[in-house]
Parts: structure tokens; sequence; C-alpha cells
């Protein structure tokens, strides 16, 4: 067995024993308010419920925006979004009360350039039991534009995306009521704003023995990266799958997911059988996704190759924040907007409704995981594990020449963005995600599956 796949268990099987305790011990830690002060928290929040949202107190705040000005001379991309509460699955085989735009947690990602318009609509359906809006943090505009739609109708605006980056956006609820649980209980998603002249080639440095000295060994890569995009949030649910929002206030994590799933990137059944010849005998401690049966839902691992440029669109769209590190790994350069703002770093600090882009080169063979390295976040659920190249020796075996096992299995469609202006395109994408059943036909029509 590949020695960093070993480690990987004993730092998992630790996991797994504070994971029985997380529900107890770790939210005490991160209790921050006193029962007084979450009780005051609950009634403003009370208080702007009864008054309707925020829109009475200021309505001259919400003019629309005239999109055939804004669309001059510019690149329009639409986001045709609707509005649909649901049950979808949480780990355990339960389920819970989620709220989506689209049908899928997260929602639609949205990739555009520098410069172009999006054109967003929201269409909340008259069966839907709220209201809904869309707050798009990529824009620069009125927040009056994303006061409430009544189930029924549909609302329409448009921007010019100025600045590059991962942007969230997310439910704003009833004029902002009831936000908090709509955010919570899925109605998120990211915009993708690509640079206008593209990325930059990814400069890495190693060092390497040259004529007996220590001499930098640096290496360029290219601004094409193979591409994932990955959103962190909480779910805060009470027993019967509904939202707690005294559990929010008192940052009482349930679950944490990763594009709406907790432990939704590690190996099924289906690997157990490729590793161990056993589709019965897991070989990562935490499986909660294991069998086919559970279609879209059945957990899939990342795929990249060593000695590639990859990179990571990450979102927090939680709030709580997002320690990003992949274990195995030091992270190459982290961008926000136009700005480098590390290199070379262990772990980089996400911020709640802060997004951020990594890159990095995988050095070896082996297995990675991407954790945000909050214990309690590891813990219940933010765990992804990445795979490089060819450590168990699979594609020798099968006799292909592929650099590493996305050929063969694919990466998961939730996982992989639009591609965008230096994106090397997936050899294969297979069909997961918290999609409703519904939706997940679509994306596999969409992909071809
Ligand atoms: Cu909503």
């Amino acid at each position: 067995m590949n020695k960093r796949y070993s480690m990987l268990f004993s730092v998992t099987a630790v996991a797994v024993l504070a994971a029985t305790l997380f529900g107890s011990t770790y939210t005490q830690s991160q209790t921050v308010g006193s029962t007084l002060a979450a009780s005051s928290h609950d009634s403003m929040s009370k208080t702007i419920h009864e008054m309707g949202g925020l829109k009475l107190v200021m309505p001259q705040a919400f003019a629309a925006v005239d999109c055939d000005n804004v669309e001059q001379g510019r690149n329009v991309v639409s986001l045709d979004l609707y509005a649909k509460s649901v049950d979808l699955p949480v780990m355990g085989g339960k389920t819970y009360h989620a709220q989506t735009f689209s049908g899928q947690i997260p929602g639609p990602t949205v990739r555009v350039t520098q410069g172009d318009v999006v054109k967003m609509t929201l269409t909340v359906p008259a069966d839907e039991p709220t209201p809904h809006g869309n707050d798009m943090h990529a824009s620069q505009m009125s927040a009056g534009n994303f006061g409430k739609v009544l189930p029924g109708t549909s609302h329409t605006y448009c921007y010019v995306a100025d600045v590059p980056g991962t942007f969230k956006y997310h439910c704003s609820g009833i004029d902002v009521a009831a936000m908090d649980q709509h955010v919570l209980s899925g109605m998120y998603g990211i915009a993708i704003v690509d640079p206008l002249n593209g990325y930059k080639p990814l400069l890495v440095e190693k060092t390497k023995v040259d004529g007996g000295k220590i001499v930098k060994d640096r290496k360029s890569y290219s601004a094409d990266a193979r591409e994932f995009q990955l959103q962190y949030n909480q779910l805060y649910l009470d027993d019967e799958g509904g939202y707690d929002q005294s559990k929010m206030f008192k940052h009482e994590t349930t679950y944490t997911v990763v594009n709406g799933m907790s432990f939704g990137y590690v190996p099924n059944a289906n690997h157990n059988k490729l590793i161990k010849g056993d589709p019965a005998k897991n070989i990562f401690v935490v499986q909660p996704w294991n069998g086919d049966e559970l279609k879209q839902y059945q957990s899939q691992l990342l795929f990249v190759e060593t000695d590639q440029h990859v990179r990571f669109f990450i979102e927090n769209q939680g709030n709580m924040p997002v320690f990003w590190h992949i274990v195995g790994e030091i992270i190459d350069r982290v961008t926000q907007g136009n700005v480098v703002q590390a290199k070379g770093t262990e772990t980089y600090e996400i911020g709640g409704s802060q997004g951020a882009i990594f890159d990095v080169v995988f050095d070896e063979p082996g297995v990675y995981v991407a954790v945000n390295h909050d214990y309690a976040a590891i813990f219940s659920g933010a765990a992804t594990v990445m795979v490089a190249g060819d450590p168990f020796g699979l594609n020798k075996q099968l006799g292909t020449n592929a650099a590493s096992y996305a050929d063969l299995l694919g990466n998961p469609s939730d996982a992989v963005p639009p591609t965008g202006k230096n994106s090397i395109a997936e050899p294969k994408i297979n069909l997961h995600g918290l999609y409703t059943d519904e939706r997940a036909d679509e994306i596999k029509k969409e992909l071809g599956l």
C-alpha cells in the first residue's frame, strides 16, 4: 500500500473517534455568544421578519436597473435560475428540507470574462412556499436589485463583472428576512470572473543539487490548468431535518458540506473493489455514500495529474472560517481579484462569504486530502480526497498510459466548473452532485451521459 495512503488511515482513524464527539464537545468551544447575546440576535431577526424584511425601511434603494444601458457593446452571459424547495439527502440515509437554485446545491456556476455583462433572472414558481431573492457579490449595484421575488413572478437584473475572481451569489431571503435559513439550506452558488487577459503562468520554486551545491530550481507552468470548484458551508438542522436558527447563532454545526455534501468526495464501493478486490472493504475510514443505488449522490474522487497546473476556485458560503489546506501539498499561489495574496503557503484562510483561487502542482503520485483545517469541520464533512497520478498502478494493469485516473473514471460533474479562459478540458466527467433527480437528468443530457 502507498505510504501516503496508510498515513491517511491513521489521521482519519483519529477523525472518526472525534467525529462521534463533535455534536457535543466542539460546539462548546465554537460558541461565541452567551445565551443572552443569542436571544437578542433572535429578537432582531424576528423584528425584521415581522416588518416583512428591510424593504419597508429603505424603499428608495429599490430602483430596478436598465439592462439595455448596461449591455451596450458588451458580451452578455445569462444566468437563469429558478427557486425550488425540496427535501434532499444528508449522510446517514436521512433527508433535510433543502432550498435550492434550479434543483441543485450549489446553484449553477456562471463563468464570464472580466468586462462581460451578467444578466441574472430569478424565477420563483407559483407553488414555491416562500419568496426568494438573489444577491450576486460579483456585482456593484444598489442592493435594491436583490429584493424579494414573489411566487409566480420573475426578476431580472444586469451588471458588468468588472473585477476578476471567485464570487458568491446567494438568496437574499424575503428582503433579508430568513436570508440565513435560505442560504444555509442551500441557496448559493458562484460566479467565476476570468481576468480580461487570462490567468498568469505559475512559477514553482524548488531546489536541486548541482555540482555539489544546492541551487534553486524554478519551473514555469502555462496558465492553462485543470480546474475544480469547491464551495464550503454548514448545515444547522433540527431532528426533523428543518433549519435550526438557534444552532446557527451558536455556530453548532450539524454537518459541514463541500458542494452541498458531507464527505461527498471520498472513495465508494467501486473504488474498494478496484483497490482491495472487495466492494465491502472500505479503503477510507469515512465512506457514507458507498453504493451505486445512491445514483448522483454516490461519493466520487477528484483525479489530478502530477506535474500539471491545477486551479481551484474556492468559496466559503458559510458563516465559519475555512482554513484551506491540502494534506500532502503546499499551495503554490493564492489569488483574489487581481492580487496574488500568497505564494508557497501551507494553509490560507477564507472568511465567510469570501472566495479565492488556489494554484497547485501536485508533485508525486499519491492520495491528497483538501480540508478545512478546522478539526470540527474536517470531522463533520470537509475532507475531499484527491488522487494524483497512478499511485495504485491501475492504469498500467489496464494497459493505458493515462497520466491520472481522470480518463478512466472521470471527475465529478459538480466539482468541475464550466470551461473558461485557460481551462484544460476534462477527458471524462461523471454525474455527481446534490441534484434533484429531475436536475440530474438534465445535467446528464448536457454532459451527453
Ligand atoms: Cu430563498
